[in-house]
């Protein structure tokens, strides 16, 4: 976590406050697989992310952050019956995962957020 991130982190959440008295429709993520601190079984996993408002599916961003800080830019489904979501997927080792995603919402506005969770096993 670098100064620099919470920074714009902070200037999105202000521009979206200002934003919002006027018609604002940025992003927020209202449901996802997995959920989060959810959890997945191994192998190849579908991965989706609901917002409450269209996003920009070609410039918005999932990364998939392993237990060692490692970073893999997952590729999104581009599918515009679902215009709010963004969907995903890759092939799962268990353990413990983030995805860091980043949304672009039609107002232009970016907003960010983690979703950590588990992978275990096959039964
Ligand atoms: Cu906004």
């Amino acid at each position: 976590m670098s100064l620099r991130r919470h920074f714009g982190t902070f200037l999105v959440a202000a521009a979206c406050t200002v934003a919002s008295m006027s018609a604002s429709a940025h992003a927020i993520l209202v449901d996802s697989t997995p959920k989060p601190n959810g959890t997945l079984a191994a192998g190849h996993a579908d991965m989706a992310f609901k917002y409450n408002s269209k996003i920009d599916q070609h410039r918005s961003r999932i990364t998939l952050v392993k237990a060692d800080n490692s970073e893999t830019v997952l590729t999104i489904a581009t599918n515009s019956s679902k215009p709010n979501e963004l969907d995903t997927s890759a092939d799962l080792a268990p353990g413990t995962y983030t995805i860091r995603w980043q949304a672009l919402a039609l107002d232009g506005h970016i907003t960010r957020g983690d979703v950590p969770f588990t992978v275990v096993a096959k039964p």
